[in-house]
């Protein structure tokens, strides 16, 4: 576990190893979580997200972009957007928002995702967007959301964070109805039913651009895969948060988020 003095006037769970279940010869690609990462104006940052996932153990993961590219012969499944893309019963979670504008096109993903009922995880461009949906759009379905903001994507969503960072990510998490993962050194998770998370451990050489897009990845690829391991939305976030982390000490200093994908490999076996 992950040791962390507790100010005595919050309760917390803190951000513990993850009790992941490792495939069994049962398997197969679906019954380990299918993901589908939809991205957007910059195709980068979901690759990046859907590397992630698949690297986080997922058995099919889908990136839906607005180009055609160039087949190579990867594991990932490329498909152009369309709405058919969700269509598919089998899928068990979704991510969106690494790489996405704020053109009708984006929002147009956005409320298609949210319509549907799966979990699903909504960074950077998605959260923008959600701004101008309304956070009520959260509740159009029973699955659990998960919003991953840095501090600036949390202010224009919440508001200011002020002195109380576990408070202001509580108070998120009640209003909104989704889970909140404030990212940066000192990392709080709040669910809205009051549970909370925080962690001050991850190495500073997180602080790069992409590590974030990576998180997204990650964090869909555990929620795909709650009934997997037996747990819920709130205990696959803190899974992700402590895969990212610990890929991030494997990868160590100087990396890049490319680094993260690699260093997942034995993270996620190891966890
Ligand atoms: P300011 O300067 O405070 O007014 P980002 P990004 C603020 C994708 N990526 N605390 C800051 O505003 C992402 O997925 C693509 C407080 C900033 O200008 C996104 O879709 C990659 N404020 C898109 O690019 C890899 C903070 O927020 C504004 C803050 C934009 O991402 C890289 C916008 O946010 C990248 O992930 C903080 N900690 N951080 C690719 N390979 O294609 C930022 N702000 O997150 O700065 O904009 O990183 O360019
Ligand atoms: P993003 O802002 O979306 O690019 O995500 C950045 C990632 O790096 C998140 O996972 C943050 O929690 C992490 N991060 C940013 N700054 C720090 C820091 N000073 N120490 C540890 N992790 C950080
Ligand atoms: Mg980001």
């Amino acid at each position: 576990p992950i040791d962390l003095p507790i100010p005595a006037d919050h309760k917390l769970h803190l951000v513990t190893p993850p009790p992941l279940r490792d495939p069994h010869p049962g398997d197969n690609k679906y019954t380990r979580g299918k993901v589908v990462v939809i991205g957007g104006a910059m195709a980068g940052a979901a690759h990046l997200s859907a590397i992630a996932a698949m690297r986080s153990g997922a058995g099919y993961v889908e990136l839906a972009l607005d180009q055609t590219e160039t087949a190579t012969p990867y594991a990932l499944v490329r498909r152009l957007w369309n709405e058919t893309v969700l269509a598919d019963a089998r899928i068990s979670a979704i991510a969106i928002g690494p790489g996405l504008d704020d053109s009708a096109e984006s929002r147009a993903k956005l409320e298609a995702v949210l319509a549907v009922d799966r979990p699903a995880v909504l960074d950077a461009g998605a959260l923008a967007l959600l701004k101008t949906i309304g956070l009520d759009a959260l509740k159009r379905v029973a699955a659990p959301r998960v919003l991953t903001p840095h501090e600036g994507e949390f202010a224009r969503l919440f508001g200011r964070i002020g002195n109380d960072r576990l408070a202001a990510v509580r108070k998120a998490a009640e209003t909104s109805g989704a889970i909140v993962l404030l990212k940066g050194g000192s990392t709080v998770i709040a669910a809205p039913d009051g549970r909370a998370a925080i962690t001050e451990i991850a190495p500073p050489w997180l602080a790069t651009a992409g590590t974030g897009d990576v998180l997204t990845g990650i964090v869909a690829t555990m929620l795909a895969q709650m009934p997997v391991h037996g747990f819920d939305a709130f205990a696959a976030v803190q899974a992700a948060v402590w895969l990212h982390i610990r890929a991030a000490e494997r990868a160590g200093p100087v990396l890049i988020a490319d680094d993260l994908l690699f260093a997942l490999k034995t993270t996620v076996a190891k966890a």
